[in-house]
């Protein structure tokens, strides 16, 4: 391939879609409606800061439209750019307690979205990354519209996980479990173009380290002394880590993946099951990082393996390379009890 060769998303899915010849085309309708909705998610996270400039009155803006708090207005966008298209059976998002079904209007596809339309929302004010991050899985029950138990898979049965990240440049990072492929959105005509193909967590790793230390009197023992340790006050004397943390999940893990490292978002007693969501936050990125060499664990086994029993369960996350998240679980396990 010409090394001047820009390659839009669209042909990236098309090629990868030539690779399985049982494929039906579905799965790239899926994704590039999702690289629509992320354009128009970006336009508006984008001009965010500029709403009160241009005179929006109360809830109105200068169009007299209403004005939508943006995790709101990222999750319409979503929906109305999936809904139709007869590709999905059903989808989960963050924003929904229950299953969301497709209009009876619209056929319905094979296919599962579950997505945190807007994450890291409450950063928009202060002009920090924020993202969004789906899964994508196979419909199971036979016939008719999705189930629940359609939305229940483990990691394992993940066809396609992904994110966008809506920073300094926008980027659409997915993998369907043939490597991860990053897509940086050039405004200029309005197209992911294919700028970071099979991105590998970099060996050896940055000795970065991303958690909220702010909490570690709420940690159990384990977690204490494992950060610690990275921050070279260990007895085992390592040499000390470098601390980045955002509190935004799709900016510090974009950082993770690009650069290596360990993120963690421990469970504490404030959140004894941990804060981030198993099905739209950790299990997508958990995909991507193990597609890039790394690991992803709930801090005792792997987060791919977790079957879940609730949409919205929230799950303790350590993801990055995978020396880290050994180190970390082994911590873990010598004490696991969090304080009384
Ligand atoms: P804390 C953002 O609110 C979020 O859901 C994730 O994006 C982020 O990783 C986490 O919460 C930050 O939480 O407790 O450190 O503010």
């Amino acid at each position: 391939m010409a090394e001047s060769a820009v390659i839009t998303i669209d042909r990236h899915i098309m090629e990868e879609e030539r690779k399985h010849p049982e494929a039906t085309g579905r799965l790239s309708n899926i994704l590039t409606d999702l690289g629509l909705a992320a354009k128009l998610i970006q336009r508006e996270v984008a001009k965010a800061g500029l709403v009160d400039i241009l005179g929006r009155a109360g809830r109105e803006n200068v169009q007299g439209e209403d004005v939508q708090k943006l995790d709101v207005f990222a999750q319409e966008v979503i929906y109305n750019a999936m809904d139709h298209g007869g590709n999905l059976c059903c989808m989960v998002s963050e924003e929904h307690e229950d299953v969301i079904p497709i209009p009876e209007e619209f056929p319905a596809g094979d296919y599962v979205l579950v997505f945190d339309p807007l994450d890291g929302s409450s950063n928009i004010d202060v002009n920090v990354s924020i993202g969004t991050i789906f899964s994508i899985y196979r419909k199971l029950s036979s016939g008719g519209r999705g189930t629940r138990e359609d939305c229940l898979q483990p990691g394992r049965a993940l066809v396609v996980g992904g994110y966008v990240v809506y920073g300094s440049s926008t980027m659409l990072v997915y993998s369907s479990g043939a490597g991860v492929h990053g897509f940086t959105l050039d405004p200029s005509i309005g197209e992911f173009l294919l700028s970071h193909p099979n991105i590998r967590l970099p060996e050896p790793p940055q000795r970065y380290y991303s958690v909220n230390e702010a909490y570690y009197q709420r940690w159990s023992l384990g977690q204490r002394r494992l950060v610690d340790t990275l921050k070279g006050m260990g007895d085992k004397g390592t040499k000390p880590f470098r601390s980045r943390y955002i509190g935004s999940l799709v900016a510090d893990f974009h950082r993770t993946l690009l650069k290596g490292g360990i993120f963690m978002y421990p469970r504490d007693t404030a959140s004894p099951r941990g804060k981030l969501r198993l099905l739209y936050e950790a299990v997508p990125m958990a995909l991507i990082c193990e597609q890039a060499g790394g690991r992803a664990s709930d801090g005792e086994g792997d987060i791919l393996d977790i079957v879940p029993t609730d949409l919205h369960q929230r799950t303790p996350l350590y993801l990055g390379s995978r020396e880290f998240v050994d180190m970390a679980e082994e911590f873990l396990r010598e004490a696991p009890d969090l304080p009384g």
